[in-house]
């Protein structure tokens, strides 16, 4: 290999767990093991090998090694990339942003709904803009739900309209507005140039141009979501992997309770 770039690893590090800079875990404590994967656009080959090294030091990984590289296309070459990583974090710093609601079941939240308002709550959801991702929203809306969680069609007192994928935000809002929505749910799972970000601004924009952003509950949702970045984009919540329909329906039922009290 061009120049030579040897890596000869260090095995006296502390082995003692410190929440304060913690590191990822291979098979010792702090031993700071990854695995990264990505493409160069160059071809396969010595020089791309050593590029690949390179890299990998600069993202702060030590005894970087090339455990995999395979030719993708004329001009760019994969690799997986194995080593430890450098840099640690204080665990005990971070603080999230999460929608904190004392969980309810389907029975309860249907049995909220009758007592609170004298009639069904109506939701409307869909994945919205380009983006054809529906597991998502079908997991959380769909009648035979997700992980042994039925999805809000199941509800009695929840009339749900999911309209699939691939939603522009105008269909979108003018449905909103025939169906009377109380709450509105918006799927996205490409993030790929921000996308998301267009276009969950976009609906805020357009709800706001129809006066009507106040007269609904404004919650997204996807992989990538977090309840900082829907709040940051003027949704009302925003929730990430691991959701279940019993999470949303318990938020909106007591927010619009909570309206309807103010
Ligand atoms: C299945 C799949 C597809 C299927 C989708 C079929 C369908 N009917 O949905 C098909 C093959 C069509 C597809 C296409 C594409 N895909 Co795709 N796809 C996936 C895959 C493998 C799984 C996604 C999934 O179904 N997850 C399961 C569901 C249950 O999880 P979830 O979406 O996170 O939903 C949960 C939560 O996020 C939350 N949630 C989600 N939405 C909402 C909404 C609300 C309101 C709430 C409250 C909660 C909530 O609740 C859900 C349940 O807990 C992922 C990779 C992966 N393993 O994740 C790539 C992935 C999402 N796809 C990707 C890409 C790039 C594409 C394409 C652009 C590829 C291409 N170049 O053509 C196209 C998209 C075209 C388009 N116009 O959108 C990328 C996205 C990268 C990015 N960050 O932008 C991924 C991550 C793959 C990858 N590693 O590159 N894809």
């Amino acid at each position: 290999m061009g120049g030579g770039l040897y890596f000869t690893e260090k095995k006296d590090f502390d082995k003692n767990l410190d929440l304060t800079k913690i590191k990822p875990y291979g098979d010792t404590m702090n031993d700071g093991k990854i695995q990264v994967s990505f493409t160069l656009p160059v071809n396969d080959g010595e020089k791309a090998i050593y590029a690949a090294l390179e890299l990998a030091n600069k993202m702060g990984i030590e005894y970087p090694s090339v455990a995999y590289h395979t030719p993708l296309d004329k001009g760019f070459t994969y690799f997986v990339m194995y080593g430890s990583l450098r840099h640690s974090i204080d665990f005990t710093r971070i603080k999230i942003e999460s929608v904190e609601v004392e969980l309810m079941t389907l029975e309860e939240i249907d049995s909220y709904i009758k007592t609170n308002f004298d009639r069904k709550v109506i939701v409307l959801g869909a994945t919205t803009g380009t983006d054809a991702h529906t597991v998502g929203i079908d997991a959380i809306m769909n009648r035979k739900g997700f992980a042994g969680h039925y999805g809000l069609e199941r509800f009695e007192m929840i009339e749900a309209y999911n309209l699939g994928s691939q939603v522009s935000n105008e269909a979108f809002v003018k449905k909103a507005i025939e169906l009377k929505a109380d709450v509105l749910l918006v799927s996205q799972t490409v993030t790929q140039k921000d996308i998301h970000v267009k276009n969950l601004t976009n609906l805020v924009d357009l709800l706001e141009a129809e006066e009507i952003r106040d007269k609904v509950i404004l919650i997204c949702g996807g992989p990538r979501i977090s309840n900082e970045l829907a709040k940051e984009l003027g949704y009302d919540a925003g929730f990430g992997p691991n959701t279940f329909s019993e999470h949303v329906a318990t938020f909106f039922v007591k927010e619009l309770y909570d309206r309807k009290s103010k």
